[in-house]
């Protein structure tokens, strides 16, 4: 028998366990666990070539508690090896990324974190974005998604960093929250986790001053991301998930069960129509599915109670057409100044990079590109020469009949008659 001095301990213990931060969370129940493992498996049967292609994946397993000992292992070893080798210099978010998921629930790898000294590496890294923006017009090295990543990071794991450089850098009006006139969802979800983060650590040190801004900033952010609603989604399918952590710290918005339910309709459609076939897609729209935040990962009851899901093991299989091939026609652009136009033939199911690559193929002097490869697939860095560039704020937009599209080169699929355009933009 327990002697009854201990209840009211381990009453305490259990509220202590409950995430403290969230306002109101909205979270799939377990008979609806059977729609969300698409998501693992895309997870589990991805092949990681290399370690910043899993960094999403490993901080999402260990969060949710998807225990995979052979994955999580391969992925935190790769993470390890790029950080060691050198090589290729970690961007601030990736590093971060990379402390998120190696730190994540009290693991053995917390030894490599301070061992490498990963957190005042990412400190560096911080204050070199800073320097940028003081001389590039207020252009970050990366963008403000990374930039939010490392305060978060630096705020989780104890690095350091000057509120007063955060109360100047992270007022919502600006302009790297924005891409042209649009407010990107997914840089201000990331902005709402890291100043909530700094707003709980700020409270110890009794800035008022400093507390109240931030506080101000967080719910701005959270009102525009609220303004980018559309059927229960914030921005689109993709920024859903983190825009859903951000409310969940910061707003009552769930606390109405209706826009749960909206919200979480809308997400089972996409899971159902295949639109997360790509790994770090899964993993950025999992943790809120299971009531977590990226604030958890240095909970105590971070992957607590893991989740059990049915699984397989098959490859995500090419499926073979049962009939012949077919091509279809479209027209390719390229705009600069003035525009290039050509038409080109592809197989039907091609993607917007095999338009770009037949393009190519037809005209290198007009057409030729260069890529690199990123978790989201390829990203096109260089049209005719010409190379998109953070402290310009100049990239290639992709468009099909005159829209922006929701997916990146290597991901959208063209249709017969599409009229396909690559265009030199500011953002
Ligand atoms: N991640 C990052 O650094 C990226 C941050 C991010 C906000 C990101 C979206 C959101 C996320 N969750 O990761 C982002 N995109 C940024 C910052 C950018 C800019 C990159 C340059 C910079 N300053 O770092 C920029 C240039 C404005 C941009 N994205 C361009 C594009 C287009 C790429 C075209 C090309 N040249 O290849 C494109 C295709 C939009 C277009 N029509 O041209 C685009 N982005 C898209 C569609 C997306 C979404 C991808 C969705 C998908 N399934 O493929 C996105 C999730 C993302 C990646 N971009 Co940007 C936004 C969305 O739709 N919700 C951190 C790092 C460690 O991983």
């Amino acid at each position: 028998m327990r002697p009854a001095g201990q209840l009211p301990l381990t009453g305490l213990l259990f509220f202590s366990l409950i995430p403290s931060q969230l306002c109101q969370i909205c979270v799939v129940n377990e008979t609806n666990f059977w729609r969300l493992e698409p998501l693992i498996n895309t997870m589990l049967n991805a092949n990681y070539t290399k370690g910043t292609l899993g960094l999403n994946v490993l901080l999402t397993l260990r969060l949710v508690g998807i225990k995979n000992q052979s994955l999580e292992q391969q992925l935190s070893q790769q993470i390890k090896e790029d950080i060691n080798s050198g090589e290729m210099e970690l961007t601030s978010g990736e590093l971060a990324l990379g402390i998120l998921g190696l730190g994540a629930c009290e693991n053995q790898d917390e030894e490599f974190i301070r061992g490498a000294r990963l957190v005042s590496k990412l400190e560096a890294k911080f204050q070199a974005e800073i320097q940028n923006m003081e001389a590039h017009d207020g252009n970050p090295l990366t963008n403000y998604y990374q930039l939010s990543l490392a305060l978060l990071a630096l705020c989780l794991f104890n690095g350091s960093y000057s509120v007063t450089s955060v109360t100047c850098y992270f007022t919502p009006e600006n302009k790297n929250y924005y891409f042209g006139d649009q407010f990107s969802v997914d840089t201000g979800a990331m902005a709402v986790l890291a100043l909530t983060c700094v707003q709980k650590n700020t409270q110890k040190n009794m800035d008022m001053n400093a507390e109240g801004k931030i506080s101000n900033y967080v719910a701005s952010l959270a009102n525009k991301i609220q303004a980018e609603r559309k059927q229960g989604l914030f921005g689109n399918i993709f920024s859903t998930g983190e825009a859903m952590q951000a409310l969940f710290v910061s707003s009552d918005y769930y606390k109405n069960e209706a826009n749960c339910r909206e919200t979480l309709r809308a997400v089972f459609d996409n899971i159902s129509r295949g639109a997360f076939y790509l790994p770090i897609t899964a993993a950025q729209i999992l943790p809120a599915l299971m009531g977590k935040t990226y604030l958890d990962v240095t909970n105590p009851s971070c992957g607590l109670n893991p989740v059990k899901f049915n699984t397989s093991t098959e490859k995500p299989g090419t499926v073979t057409p049962t009939t012949a091939p077919l091509n279809i026609l479209v027209k390719y652009s390229v705009r600069i100044n003035k525009t290039s136009h050509t038409e080109v033939t592809v197989r039907k199911g091609s993607v917007f990079l095999d338009v770009m690559k037949a393009a190519q193929e037809k005209n290198e002097t007009l057409f030729r590109f260069t890529v690199e490869e990123t978790s989201w697939g390829p990203y096109i860095t260089s049209v005719q020469g010409i190379k998109a560039s953070n402290n310009d704020r100049t990239y290639w937009k992709l468009l099909s009949n005159g829209q922006p599209l929701s997916q990146g080169a290597g991901s959208h699929v063209v249709q017969n008659g599409d009229n396909l355009e690559v265009r030199w933009s500011k953002y």
